[in-house]
């Protein structure tokens, strides 16, 4: 609008208050989703502030969410995003309203909106993070491979800097959502409640049995009850390797030191490969869900 570009044109400085507004305009958008999977786009936008932050190599120091580089070729091609472009167009449009905020902030709040509320737990978050070039893209091959091993799940989380703890926490995250055979090749959800934020993720992995899929598709596994959920073998590794067992076991018992642990470590990941002086407060914030601001 002609205001916000003026804004701009006076040096706009957004407070609190402006971010808290984007937000609200996030948890708006995000429930506009009548004939789109679950009626919600939370989740695959759970799924590209992650795939935003994710790319991220401490040794480097390259990729992560500073720069919002899926934005550009290749990376918006590489095959771990496949599908992602939904979210983007979703939050082009608020970029729309709001110029002024950077692609990689408008990115990890929408991811911190989407958690918020789907019933997860506050998720304390910054802004900070500029628009870069195809030039920051970062290398294929830096998201991890389904398919894959404890090894593998490892290599990759290390790489970002996390440890078991943190990576067994982030998993939660496939509580939401689902797989998409025109995607990734996998199908179907991992809970009975793809929209809301739960713990039943761990639950369902240690309180089901879990068979191979005789399918054509890649090697998943499903429910023998129900046969209508599904875990990746990166998730059914978190029963396997006796490191990522425990918290896994620790998270299905206790539903707070889940949320409390995801939501630390979701807030580091969003923030991976942002340089700290960039951050325009100390500490990061808390920003509130639209039923706080109602009632
Ligand atoms: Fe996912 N993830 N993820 N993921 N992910 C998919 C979907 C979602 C991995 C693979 C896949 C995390 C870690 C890993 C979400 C959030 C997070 C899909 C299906 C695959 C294959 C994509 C599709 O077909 O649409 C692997 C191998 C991971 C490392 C173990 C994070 C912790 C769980 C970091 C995380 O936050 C979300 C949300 C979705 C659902 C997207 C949707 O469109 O519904």
């Amino acid at each position: 609008s002609a205001a916000q570009s003026a804004k701009v044109a006076t040096n706009f400085v957004p407070t609190k208050e402006d971010y808290q507004k984007v937000y609200n305009r996030i948890a708006e958008v995000i429930d506009d989703a009548d004939d789109y999977d679950n009626g919600s786009f939370g989740p695959v936008v759970v799924r590209l502030a992650w795939h935003a932050s994710g790319t991220y190599d401490k040794a480097t120091g390259t990729g992560g969410s500073n720069y919002a580089t899926m934005r550009f070729q290749p990376e918006s091609l590489h095959g771990a995003n496949a599908g992602l472009h939904v979210a983007r167009e979703v939050l082009e449009k608020i970029k729309q309203e709001f110029s002024w905020i950077s692609y990689g902030d408008l990115w990890t709040l929408a991811g911190v909106a989407a958690v918020q509320e789907m019933a997860g737990p506050k998720v304390p978050w910054r802004p900070g993070r500029i628009d870069g070039f195809e030039s920051h893209v970062p290398p294929d091959g830096r998201l991890p491979d389904a398919s894959q091993g404890a090894p593998h799940i490892r290599d990759i989380f290390y790489r970002m800097g996390f440890d078991d703890q943190e990576i067994v926490a982030l998993c939660g995250a496939h509580a939401l959502g689902r797989c998409h055979t025109d995607r990734s090749g996998y199908d179907g959800p991992w809970t009975f409640s793809p929209t809301t934020f739960t713990n039943d993720f761990y639950k369902l992995l240690f309180d089901e049995k879990w068979v191979w899929k005789k399918w054509n598709g890649p090697k998943q596994l499903e429910d023998k009850k129900t046969k209508s959920l599904m875990m990746l073998p990166t998730d059914y590794v978190l029963t396997q390797d006796k490191s990522f067992k425990k918290y896994a076991k620790a998270y299905a018992d206790d539903v707070d030191l889940f949320f409390k642990d995801f939501s630390a470590a979701y807030s580091k990941l969003l923030e991976l490969g942002v340089p700290t002086q960039q951050f325009v407060a100390s500490e990061a914030w808390i920003m509130q869900t639209v039923d706080e601001q109602n009632s």
